[in-house]
């Protein structure tokens, strides 16, 4: 990794506590849609020693692969597309018809608890679903080996589950009962 890349990547880590879990650290507050003024945020953030312009941000924008930031339209307010644990942050998702299936990517210490209660969004706002397996191995393997349970997620929306699509295509809901998850054999 060279040294620009590396600053890239520390920015949007830095930009994803900031924007998802906790605003206070640059002491700021999201506005109800998850939203900050970028200027605010840059001056905030080199206060507190950072060397943020908004070009590197555009750059942390435009090249983070899982695309996790939105910048509005009038460029002057950026967010997390999803992610979030800061309570009531109201991203203004429609509602939206699931594919069949999805995938939840998890690792084999979390199983027991997850076949008792199902997945539970725990810190986050929201139960993080992946639309393809490939995806939701990255996700698992975030935390050691990953499983991969598949979640029939037709099932839970003609059931009444509702489901939203994230900006990056991350699949939202709020619970995963265990009724409508399969695990794979070998767990
Ligand atoms: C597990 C990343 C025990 C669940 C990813 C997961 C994603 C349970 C962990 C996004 C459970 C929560 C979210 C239960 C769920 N008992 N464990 N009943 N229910 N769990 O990080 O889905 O790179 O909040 O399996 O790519 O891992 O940050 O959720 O392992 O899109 O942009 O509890 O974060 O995106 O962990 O990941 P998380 P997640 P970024």
């Amino acid at each position: 990794m060279n040294s620009s890349s590396k600053s890239i990547t520390s920015t949007s880590k830095f930009l994803s506590l900031v924007l998802r879990h906790q605003p206070d650290v640059v002491g700021m507050k999201l506005d109800p849609e998850g939203w900050l003024p970028i200027d605010e945020l840059i001056e905030n953030a080199n206060r507190q020693g950072k060397q943020w312009t908004l070009s590197l941000l555009h750059e942390v924008v435009a090249s983070c692969e899982k695309k996790r930031f939105t910048l509005s339209e009038d460029g002057l307010k950026i967010r997390a597309n999803q992610g979030h644990s800061v309570p009531n942050v109201e991203l203004n998702l429609e509602p939206i018809a699931p594919p069949e299936v999805l995938y939840h990517g998890t690792v084999f210490a979390f199983l027991d608890s997850i076949r008792e209660q199902g997945l539970l969004k725990r810190s986050r706002n929201h139960v993080h679903l992946s639309a393809d397996i490939e995806t939701a191995m990255k996700v698992g393997a975030r935390r050691g080996k990953p499983v991969i349970l598949t979640i029939h997620s037709d099932a839970m929306h003609e059931s009444g589950h509702v489901f939203y699509l994230s900006a990056n295509g991350v699949w939202l809901t709020d619970t995963v009962p265990v009724s409508f998850i399969d695990f794979p054999e070998q767990t």
